[in-house]
């Protein structure tokens, strides 16, 4: 079999890449490990920035979002047991989106394949040869066991923090920055009503949690725990009250209601650089992941994919491999804006349990500055909401 850019991995990045492709008419296949169902129902990411739902929207995949999603025109940071709101539409003039990830993904699939788009699901033994030829391959097997060799121009590399692009570059040809946190979030989905009108970010001294929400009806809660808890030794009860206690103040409590999902989730800083090795590309979590904390991950892998779409576009249309050159320093540069960003929210409003009171102090002097200077309350906006992607 042969395609122009053979994509590993059928995530936001990789979908979006192919649908960007499609517009410049530029023909690609997915070869993806995962079953379509098993895509459409992971729990992940909620918050998308102003320019990711605009990509959405411009290219056609975006009318959900904007009917179904929610806008929100700002932040809380709670903290000392009171709430200072960011104003982002206020401060920057941009809001962000509540809309979940598994929607955004059912929206990707239901266009790419109305469209005729070749989408290879559940295949196995995925394995990248000759990256560094004119004419790499994706070798994997089909469902039905088949065997299948697939040529291309340029393999994008879309397979997430698990996948196996990133590892075809050789040691020697790329470095890998990482820093793992002491902690992880302990992830609930719960049937009740909103408790607040946007998201709530909570520093306490029993650590950090977050309030957001999914729908009227199901609300998304986390709060900090140690990375090897076990989520199922948690009452009900237990939840309730830990969460109860970091939100606590002013008056201000949660809606309760059954928990119908539950989970612990680590929290890491990666990079891998350089994002390209000879005809491989790395796009999205693939190449970096950033804890959760700044909701920038999935934001990343779409500025990712628009800048390599672009340069894409630009190596068919002229024969110029200028941009593909440049693609990496490019994107990264916003991949280590982010890192920091969300590693800034990271260390503002967990408990490092190796901290002492004076780091406890700290922090609530840093989020007094924040929260009480137009200066610092804009450095958070115009991150949180999303930078300009730069070409
Ligand atoms: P994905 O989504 O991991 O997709 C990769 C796809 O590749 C497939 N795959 C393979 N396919 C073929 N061969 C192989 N060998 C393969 N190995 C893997 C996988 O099955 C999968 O379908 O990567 P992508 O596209 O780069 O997208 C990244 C985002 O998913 C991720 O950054 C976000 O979910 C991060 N994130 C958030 N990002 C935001 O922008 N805003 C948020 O509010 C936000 N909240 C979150 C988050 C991530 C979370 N978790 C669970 C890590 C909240 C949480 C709890
Ligand atoms: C979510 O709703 O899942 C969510 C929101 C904000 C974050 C991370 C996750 O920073």
């Amino acid at each position: 079999m042969r395609t122009r850019v053979g994509i590993v991995g059928a995530g936001p990045a990789g979908l979006l890449l192919s649908l960007l492709l499609a517009e410049h008419g530029i023909d690609s296949v997915i070869v993806e490990t995962r079953s379509r169902a098993a895509i459409e129902e992971t729990i992940r990411a909620g918050v998308l920035e102003h320019g990711t739902v605009e990509t959405l929207r411009q290219y056609g995949v975006g009318d959900r979002a904007l009917a179904e999603g929610a806008r929100h025109d700002g932040i809380e940071l709670r903290f000392g047991g009171q709430g200072h709101r960011i104003d982002f539409a206020n401060l920057v003039g941009r809001s962000v989106w509540l809309y979940p990830q598994h929607d955004v993904l059912k929206d990707l699939i239901a266009a790419r394949l109305a469209a005729g788009a070749d989408i290879r699901f559940e295949c196995g033994d995925v394995a990248l040869r000759d990256v560094t030829s004119d004419r790499p391959v994706i070798a994997f097997t089909e469902a039905d066991g088949t065997a299948v060799e697939l040529e291309c121009d340029v393999v994008a590399g879309c397979d997430g923090s698990a996948g196996i692009s990133r590892h075809t570059i050789p040691d020697a040809a790329r470095t890998d920055y990482f820093r793992t946190y002491p902690f992880g979030w302990f992830g609930v989905l719960v049937e009740a009503p909103p408790s607040a009108p946007e998201l709530i970010y909570a520093h306490s001294e029993r650590g950090f949690a977050l309030v957001s929400t999914r729908t009227p009806t199901v609300q998304r809660l986390y709060f900090q725990c140690d990375p090897d808890e076990d989520a199922a030794a948690w009452s009900d009860d237990r939840i309730w009250a830990e969460l109860q206690a970091r939100v606590a103040g002013d008056g201000f409590s949660l809606a309760e209601g059954p928990i119908f999902q539950r989970g612990v989730i680590p929290m890491r800083s990666y990079v891998c650089e350089p994002m390209r090795y000879g005809r491989l590309f790395l796009a999205g979590d693939a190449a970096h992941t950033v804890p959760p904390t700044g909701a920038k991950g999935l934001n990343l892998a779409v500025a990712d994919v628009l800048v390599l779409a672009r340069a894409l576009d630009s190596y068919y249309a002229t024969g110029s491999t200028a941009l593909l050159d440049s693609y990496s320093d490019v994107a990264s540069r916003r991949v280590w804006r982010a890192q920091h960003f969300s590693w800034w929210m990271t260390s503002m409003l967990h408990t490092d349990p190796a901290g002492s009171a004076f780091d406890v102090r700290r922090q609530l002097g840093e989020l007094e500055s924040v929260t009480g200077s137009t200066a610092g309350s804009t450095y958070l906006a115009e991150a949180y909401t999303g930078w300009p992607v730069e070409f």
